[in-house]
C-alpha cells in the first residue's frame, strides 16, 4: 500500500479549481459597497434566480449568512425556534444573542433533521407582555450533524406553515443546499420555497474559495445588506471571489452525486471492517458519521492512526466524520477503506 493523502476532515478544505482561477484572473469588478461589482451583481442574480427569491447578498461565510438572516428577521429580545442540533446553536458562537440581543430556543432534532410540527407549535410563543415574541423559526438541508440528511419540500413546509400561521419567519441554514437539491433530485427553488430566507454556501461541496449567499426578498436584503455592513462584511473589489462563486454554480453542483456516490461506498466500505460502526443507509449525500469499537481506542485516536496512514478524518466527541468533495477520488476513498482496516488491526506501520 503507497501512502496517499487524502483529506476527509470537510469539504470546506476545497481548494479553487484552475477555471476558477482563471475566472477571479479575468473579473470584471467594482467597489460592492457602493453596490457597483458586476461580478457580484452576476453572482447574486444567479443565487436569487435558483433559489426562486427576489434579491440575494454575497457574504463572507455560512455563520455571517445566518447570523444576517436571522437578525435582519428580528428585533431584540425575539427568539428563535430551532433544533437542538442545529448548527446555528452549536457552532455559531452565540452570535445572535450577542449581536442581536436575540435568544435561541432548541426542540429535538428528529433523526431525519427534521423538526416536529406539532413541538414547534407547542414552542411558539403567546402574544403576552411577560413573553419574548417569535421572531423566527430556523431549519437546516441538508443536516450536518444527523449526518447529511436532506430536507424535502414537505418537512420544511409543514413546519414554515405554523410559523408563518403565528406571524413568525422562517430561516433555513441551507450551507450544504445543492447537496440535497442533487440527492433528491429537485431544484434549489423547490426546496426553498417555504421559507423567507436562506443562506448557502459556495465554499463548501461547489468548491469555491470563499462565500456564502443569503436570498430573501427584496426588503429583506436590504435590512440584510445594512447589518452586512455593520459586521464588517461589506467588502471592496469582492468580485474577485464572487467569480469563483459563479464558476461553482455553472459547474459544480450536478457533479456532487459523484461526492454522494463515493460517501455511499467509504460507508459500505467501513462497515465490513470489525470494529467499526456505521449505517450505509443512512449516507444520503457527502457526510459519513462512523463510530470505534474496538477496546481503548476512541475517536480522537483512530483519527490519529488514520492520519499517520494519510488519511484525514474529524473526530466529533465520540464519534468521527468523513466529508467527500471533489478532490477526493474514488480510488482515494478505496484507499481510506484499507487504511482504516489496518488502523483498526493495529497503530500504523511505517509505509513507503
Ligand atoms: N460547518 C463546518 C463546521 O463548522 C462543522 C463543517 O465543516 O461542516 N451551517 C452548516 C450546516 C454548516 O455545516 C456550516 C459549516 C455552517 C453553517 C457555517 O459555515 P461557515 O463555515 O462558512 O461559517
Amino acid at each position: 500500500m503507497t501512502l496517499r493523502s487524502v483529506e476527509l476532515r470537510s469539504d470546506t478544505f476545497t481548494r479553487p479549481t484552475p477555471a476558477m482561477r482563471r475566472a477571479m484572473f479575468e473579473a470584471e469588478v467594482g467597489d460592492d459597497v457602493w453596490d457597483e461589482d458586476p461580478t457580484v451583481h452576476a453572482l447574486e442574480r444567479r443565487a436569487a434566480e435558483l433559489t426562486g427569491k427576489e434579491g440575494a447578498l454575497f457574504v463572507s461565510s455560512g455563520t455571517q449568512g445566518n447570523l444576517i438572516g436571522v437578525l435582519a428577521h428580528s428585533q431584540r429580545g425575539d427568539e428563535v425556534i430551532l433544533g437542538d442540533e442545529s448548527h446555528i446553536f452549536r457552532y455559531e458562537v452565540a452570535g445572535t444573542a450577542v449581536i442581536g440581543g436575540v435568544q435561541l430556543r432548541t426542540i429535538h432534532t428528529g433523526a431525519d433533521g427534521s423538526l416536529d410540527p406539532g413541538e414547534v407549535r407547542s414552542a411558539l410563543r403567546e402574544d403576552d407582555i411577560h413573553q419574548p415574541r417569535t421572531g423566527v423559526v430556523a431549519l437546516e438541508n441538508t443536516h450536518q450533524r444527523r449526518g447529511g440528511v436532506p430536507l424535502t419540500r414537505e418537512q420544511t413546509a409543514s413546519v414554515a406553515d405554523i410559523a408563518h400561521g403565528a406571524g413568525a419567519r422562517v430561516h433555513l441554514d441551507g450551507a450544504r443546499l445543492f447537496n440535497a437539491v442533487v440527492a433528491l433530485e429537485t431544484s434549489a427553488a423547490e426546496l426553498t420555497a417555504p421559507v423567507d430566507s436562506v443562506t448557502f454556501c459556495l465554499s463548501k461541496g461547489l468548491g469555491a474559495p470563499v462565500g456564502s449567499m443569503l436570498c430573501g426578498d427584496a426588503d429583506f436584503i436590504r435590512r440584510a445588506r445594512r447589518w452586512r455592513k455593520m459586521l464588517g462584511g461589506g467588502m471592496r473589489q469582492v468580485g474577485i471571489l464572487a467569480a469563483a462563486g459563479l464558476v461553482a454554480l455553472d459547474a459544480h453542483i450536478e457533479r456532487l452525486a459523484e461526492d454522494h456516490a463515493n460517501a455511499r461506498r467509504l460507508a459500505e466500505g467501513l462497515a465490513a471492517i470489525p470494529g467499526l460502526v456505521v449505517d450505509p443507509s443512512g449516507v444520503r449525500t457527502n457526510i459519513v458519521f462512523f463510530d470505534v469499537a474496538i477496546p481503548g481506542v476512541d475517536a480522537a485516536a483512530f483519527a490519529d492512526r488514520l492520519e499517520t496512514l494519510g488519511v484525514r478524518v474529524a473526530p466529533m466527541g465520540e464519534t468521527l466524520r468523513a466529508v467527500t468533495s471533489y478532490e477526493v477520488s474514488r480510488e482515494d476513498i478505496d484507499y481510506a477503506v484499507e487504511a482504516a482496516a489496518m488502523a483498526v488491526r493495529e497503530p500504523a506501520p511505517a509505509l513507503g
